[in-house]
């Protein structure tokens, strides 16, 4: 097996540049593996090629997969770990049941015994929706489409949601509003064709480093960036027009720009009329959103906007974007749909070189919610309420329509009614709410009013620490299947090892709780390939219809591309390319989105707008990276981002510990000053627990339409931390050191 030839030089100088100027180290001493296996990385939704460097079922290094061609080899900082989880000393190698003294091993018959009869005993008092399930979608697709299937047959109850409720939902709900598809409507690769990139509400360079490649191939041929984004984010710093909005005013923003491309005629008529809804309803909806009247509810200057508008309006090819800037609000479907508006009032889609697409966040992200465990889905992207959709699936599950769960609650409002009491025992898979959940002190509290509480996950995550029974789960690489990328390319998961100590694969914890509630009948598997023969009837007519994909197919082509209806189809790159949407209809919907303010506005209590992200170094709720010290290292705990001004005006320090506070909680940190974000607003990354949670501070407000809660805006204020705070956090940020491996 070749050994790699390239030093750590050699690899930074050969990708750096796309890889956000960041160090990358030790990634090759290692010895000879067996195996190199040809995989992806576990993160996010960008699914870059991966080879993991393989010996005595350890994953003991990596190698770039330069034939992927996606990423072509290249990789960012958290890739190039992720490898050091997978023998972990904090692996959880063991059953584990709660004592009154804390947790202790137990046998699996013990432990899933414990689970079953608890689930039962719930069920059978207070109604088999009294046990609710929650997911997660760095799951792969064979997972996803059986959790659905697990929670609707095997617990039988309709209380099933996952965690891209708090990170996908607006997009896919403005997206099936506009084209009856939830899915980017372009590859990335027709990015490098495109004369002009928007980008709004996303930090690519930090959150999907890899994409940017595809930027500065477009910018190599010439063409402008815009971007809208609160903060000078290192994509920011190198745009042609950065508008700098105050945090909830996209929409407003979006319709002045509108207002501008239809009073200097920058509009493909033929396309609004023949192939849009709702064109003369929109036009005349922003007839009076000047850009001064935007200027002023986003605090930019009416100039900026007029530029943009030229520089959008009159191109002929150009790519926008979105990520969760502009959705994790309560208008976070309105606001893309605003996106949306642009794109279709210019034509510009279908073609190469004209794309619009979200960019998706979790691994599987977008396949995830294509098969299955969200509470209003059925696989194949089908509508859980709709009797034709329900007759398919039934028929392919072999039930009766009312056998067949129906809609169940969202997730956070299935976390209200635990709080509640309504729903009494849950079952946790592959998501970390106590992290990631807004408002945790409330979430803290509905944890610990729980009758009966399972996690399944591979590290003791802070929710897990709430659990009467914790179940050793598998990581990405220990499991076959298959997730499909941000591009919508279904991409193959090799497992590499087989998972350590007592561990399980999920797959089969899941079908051993269904045999043992009496349920095996509807899961004749014991293989994920099984698995996914069955989703791939299972998708078979939906939207997302994955009936022609196979294992061999996707090995061979290096992932499909879905729609991908019939073996032999080519799959579906590009959308639309027909001039047609999925509505019915046939035609692409625009809709009106008039401006309205955001939850919780900044008041003379709390001046501030908060608002909170992500860091390069950390993923998501942190369990997978604050274990690593490379990433520790480099990003050790959250900071508070505030401007040099406002800094100034407060009497506050650069490195000052300071406590940031909102009507619901506080958190100590300390301070960065720096002049990459608006003087009015601050910015917390929330990759930490407990005390340092940036969630303690956001608000439980949800959009009316995709249930996402609003982690992007809220009101705060911010002074110095007390002694006491101060003490407190210099432990917390000692712990933080400790945790991660050595
Ligand atoms: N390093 C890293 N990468 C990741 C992840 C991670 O945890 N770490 N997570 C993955 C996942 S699941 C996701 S969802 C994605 C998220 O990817 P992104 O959405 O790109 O990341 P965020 O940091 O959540 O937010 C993006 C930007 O929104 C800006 N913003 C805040 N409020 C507003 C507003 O009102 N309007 C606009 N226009 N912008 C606003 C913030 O300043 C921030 O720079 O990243 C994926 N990739
Ligand atoms: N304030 C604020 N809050 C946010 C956001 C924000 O921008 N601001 N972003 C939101 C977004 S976009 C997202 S996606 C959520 C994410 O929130 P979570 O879903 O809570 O985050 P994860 O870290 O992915 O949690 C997954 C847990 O499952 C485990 N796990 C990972 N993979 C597997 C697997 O294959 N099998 C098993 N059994 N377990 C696994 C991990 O160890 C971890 O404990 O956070 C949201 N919360
Ligand atoms: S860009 Fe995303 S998928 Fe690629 S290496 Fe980084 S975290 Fe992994
Ligand atoms: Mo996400």
């Amino acid at each position: 097996m070749a050994r790699p030839s390239m030093s750590v030089d050699d690899y930074v100088e050969k990708y750096g540049p796309h890889i956000s100027d960041l160090p990358v180290t030790g990634w090759n001493s290692k010895p000879e593996p067996d195996a190199l296996v040809e995989t992806h990385c576990c993160f996010c939704g960008m699914q870059c090629g991966i080879k993991l460097a393989v010996k005595d079922n350890k994953v003991i290094g990596f190698e770039p997969w330069e034939e992927f061609p996606f990423n072509e080899g290249r990789l960012c900082p958290k890739g190039v770990k992720r490898y050091m989880q997978t023998h972990h000393p904090d692996r959880i190698l063991d059953p584990l049941i709660r004592t009154e003294t804390g947790f202790r091993k137990a046998s699996w018959d013990e432990a899933l015994d414990l689970v079953v009869s608890k689930i039962r005993a719930i069920q059978e008092k207070s109604g088999k929706h009294a046990f609710g399930m929650m997911s997660g979608v760095s799951l792969s697709n064979e997972k996803s489409y059986l959790v659905g299937k697990f929670a609707r047959l095997a617990l039988q109850t309709r209380n099933l949601d996952y965690n891209g409720r708090f990170c996908m939902v607006s997009a896919g709900g403005g997206n099936k509003k506009a084209f009856g598809i939830d899915r980017a409507a372009n590859t990335w690769s027709d990015i490098p064709l495109a004369s002009v990139v928007f980008l709004a509400g996303t930090n690519v360079s930090e959150c999907f480093p890899t994409l940017t490649h595809y930027i500065w191939q477009a910018r190599d041929r010439g063409a402008k960036l815009i971007v809208v984004d609160p903060r000078v984010t290192p994509i920011a710093r190198t745009a042609d027009y950065h508008l700098q909005i105050r945090p909830g005013t996209d929409s407003a923003l979006n319709q002045a720009l509108l207002h501008e491309l239809i009073r200097n005629d920058w509009v493909d008529h033929d396309f609004v009329t023949q192939h849009c809804k709702g064109w003369e309803e929109l036009k005349a909806s922003v007839e009076k959103c000047t850009p001064e009247w935007a200027a002023e509810i986003c605090g930019i200057t009416p100039i900026i906007i007029r530029e943009v508008a030229a520089v959008w309006g009159p191109a002929k090819t150009s790519f926008l974007m979105h990520a969760r800037g502009v959705e994790q609000q309560i208008k976070g479907v309105e606001n893309v749909l605003s996106l949306i508006n642009l794109v279709l009032t210019t034509g510009r889609i279908g073609r190469p070189g004209c794309g619009y697409g979200t960019i998706t966040g979790q691994g599987n992200g977008q396949g995830g919610r294509e098969h299955g465990h969200k509470c209003d889905q059925l696989p194949g992207n089908r509508d859980i309420e709709n009797p034709e959709h329900r007759a398919y699936i039934c028929k392919v599950w072999g039930i009766d329509d009312s056998e067949l769960p129906h809609k169940g609650l969202t997730a956070v409002e299935m976390f209200e009614a635990i709080h509640e009491g309504e729903i009494k025992g849950l079952l946790n898979i592959c998501c970390n709410p106590l992290v990631s959940h807004p408002d945790t002190n409330y979430l803290r509290e509905t944890l610990e009013g729980m009758e009966f509480f399972c996690v399944i996950d591979f590290f003791m995550s802070e929710t897990a620490r709430y659990a009467d029974v914790v179940l050793p789960g598998s990581l990405h690489e220990e499991e076959e299947g298959t997730a499909t990328s941000a591009e919508a390319r279904i991409c193959r998961l090799r497992a590499a090892i087989s998972p350590p100590g007592n561990a399980r694969r999920d797959t089969d914890i899941l079908l051993e709780i269904a045999r043992r509630l009496g349920r095996e009948k509807y899961f004749p598997y014991s293989e994920p390939h099984e698995i996914f023969e069955e989703l791939r009837v299972a998708s078979k007519g939906g939207t997302a219809d994955y009936y022609g994909v196979t294992y061999e197919r996707i090995e061979k082509e290096m992932g499909v591309f879905w729609p991908c209806p019939e073996i032999g189809h080519p799959g579906t790159p590009r959308l639309f390319e027909d001039k047609k949407s999925y509505q019915p209809d046939g035609l692409f919907h625009m809709h009106v989105t008039a401006y309205r303010p955001s939850f919780e506005v900044p008041d003379d209590e709390y001046p501030l707008y908060y608002t909170t992200g992500r860091s390069v170094f950390h993923y998501l709720s942190g369990t997978q990276t604050r274990r690593i010290k490379f990433l520790v290292d480099n990003f050790p705990g959250p900071v508070c981002e505030m401007h040099p001004k406002l800094a100034a005006k407060m009497g506050l320090k650069h490195r000052q510990l300071v406590t940031v506070e909102t009507r619901r909680g506080a958190i100590s940190i300390p301070l960065d000053v720096t002049e990459t974000i608006r003087p009015d607003t601050v910015f917390v990354p929330y990759h930490w627990a407990e005390k340092l949670a940036a969630n303690q501070l956001t608000v439980r407000a949800l959009d009316p339409v995709s249930k996402m809660p609003e982690f992007k805006v809220a009101a705060c204020r911010v002074r110095p931390a007390t002694p006491e705070e101060s003490v407190r956090l210099r432990k917390d940020y000692a712990a933080l050191k400790q945790e991660a491996d050595a």
